[in-house]
């Protein structure tokens, strides 16, 4: 069975939310991320920097949200949310998948590195910096509110692995209040947050981003962390695809 290693308010909600919607059966391990929860031994074992998502399939590990939907669609799917290998449609699917973490993503990092509250920023955050960093990620936003077609998809007719991607940075983007004058992109996230198999999967998030507003002076910054002494993982078996953890 599918093992789901989550952390509420990380992208691991993307790939619960996928499992959710096909109805797959997983075994789900949540941890806290903001505490040293991530940093477990057993857990560093499996993925050597503690981030989320990790998910274990018959041996396999894998920590990219874009290989884990892919992996689940291509095997798991039954053909649901996956165009035809090769088509037109799943070239733009990828090219969604790649824009949605290697350019929207990026940018959205830097910014909350730099300006967000407790625990979210660095130690020496530089406010300009992450203020540019959100006025391009608006920008390139500006290129999925261009794709949106009037029926609200932007590829296909129903959802794709492009939309599980896109879930996690436009969710948080949506709540900071970024897409005020692109309303196609606005409109296209409430709808994916109506469906009863995204708000299941967001509830544990919206849960804990409630009690970390009553907590966060309590926190450490989850950067500050990554100075404390973390202790180093050597032996051990893990898992056959992966090389020993980092020191
Ligand atoms: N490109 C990876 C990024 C994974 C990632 O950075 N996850 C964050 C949480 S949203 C994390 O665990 N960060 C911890 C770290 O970078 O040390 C993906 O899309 O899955």
């Amino acid at each position: 069975m599918i093992v789901l290693h989550h952390s509420p308010t990380t992208r691991s909600f993307r790939i619960k939310w996928l499992l959710e919607e096909l109805g797959l059966p997983y075994r789900e391990i949540v941890r806290d991320f903001y505490n040293m929860e991530r940093h477990d031994p057993e857990y560093r074992h499996v993925n050597p920097i503690g981030s989320f998502p990790t998910v274990e399939d018959d041996g396999l590990v894998l920590t990219e949200s874009g290989a884990i939907i892919n992996y689940v669609l291509r095997r798991y799917g039954g053909g649901r949310f996956l165009p035809a290998a090769g088509s037109p449609q799943q070239a733009l699917v990828d090219e969604w998948m790649y824009w949605s973490e290697g350019l929207f993503a990026v940018h959205q990092r830097i910014y909350w590195d730099h300006c967000a509250p407790p625990p979210g920023c660095i130690i020496d955050p530089i406010p300009s910096v992450g203020e540019e960093a959100r006025r391009q990620a608006i920008r390139y936003a500006g290129m999925l509110e261009a794709a949106l077609r009037d029926d609200g998809w932007m590829v296909g007719d129903g959802l794709t692995g492009a939309d599980f991607m896109l879930s996690f940075p436009l969710f948080l983007a949506n709540m900071l209040g970024w897409f005020e004058s692109l309303p196609r992109t606005a409109a296209y996230i409430g709808r994916i947050a109506g469906r009863p198999a995204f708000a299941s999967a967001i509830a544990d998030t919206l849960a804990y981003l409630g009690t970390m507003r009553r907590r966060v002076p309590e926190f450490p910054s989850f950067r500050s962390t990554e100075a404390l002494a973390i202790p180093a993982i050597s032996g051990g078996d893990g898992p056959s695809n992966r090389r020993p953890p980092l020191a």
